[in-house]
């Protein structure tokens, strides 16, 4: 599956990101975890703390991605209906900008990411320096589209003067976790992120929309 945004190769940042994040855990919580490679480092880097201090934390995965990395990792997942709230979400970013709204949704799991983020009280986004630009203005914005009628949804969108190309994975397109379709928006520099979310978020057949705007998250930067 290709992401509209490229990917900062520096692995480096990513582990010293990760394990900024390790340090932060709680023991006997719950975790939330989004998805994202950074999110891999994190949980890789975790577990070793977890053997070395016995600590005792559940998972609640925002992606069957993230869900089968923990599992191999012999970490406790649970279903995120089964408590009523998350301890610490940690979980990644496309870009953050100088008022750390948020695009998310490169790898998919957009929906999900934003139910465990909802749900937790304290909210982690590991960012490498990649993902830092001064403005949202103007970027591709993933949004997750029900696949029902999905071409008159495009159309729709397009109406408003967008943009918009449906995410492949190979010849197929892209299906979310939810059995949904990506569809990434381009936009105008003259559009703010607040009436672009305002315009689709509320249109019918849209599932979700990748800006995460006047969030209360942690922003954690190398
Ligand atoms: C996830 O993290 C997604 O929202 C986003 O696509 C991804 C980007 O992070 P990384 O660069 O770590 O893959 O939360």
């Amino acid at each position: 599956m290709v992401s509209p945004y490229e990917k900062n190769i520096n692995n480096e940042e990513k582990n010293a990101l990760a394990n900024l994040a390790v340090s932060l855990v709680k023991n006997k919580t719950i975790i939330g975890l989004g998805s994202g490679s950074t999110i891999g480092f994190f949980l890789e880097h975790l577990a070793v703390r977890m053997k070395e201090e016995k600590l005792q934390l559940k998972f609640i995965a925002s992606s069957n991605k993230i869900a089968e990395q923990a599992d191999k990792l012999n970490l406790q997942l649970i279903g995120i209906e089964d408590v009523p709230f998350i301890d610490q979400a940690f979980d990644g970013a496309d870009r953050v900008d100088l008022n750390n709204n948020l695009i998310k949704g490169g790898g998919g799991s957009l929906f999900r990411e934003r139910q465990v983020l909802l749900k937790a009280e304290q909210r982690y986004i590991l960012a490498d320096s990649s993902k830092f630009t001064k403005s949202l203005l103007g970027q591709i914005i993933p949004l997750e589209i029900v696949p029902f009628n999905a071409s008159f949804t495009i159309k729709r969108i397009e109406s408003l003067g967008y943009n918009i190309a449906l995410r492949k994975d190979g010849d197929n397109n892209f299906i979310t976790d939810n059995g949904n379709w990506i569809a990434d928006v381009s936009t105008q520099k003259s559009v703010s992120p607040a009436d672009i979310y305002e315009q689709l978020k509320l249109m019918s057949g849209v599932v979700e929309i990748g800006l995460f705007l006047n969030v209360d998250y942690y922003i954690l930067q190398t």
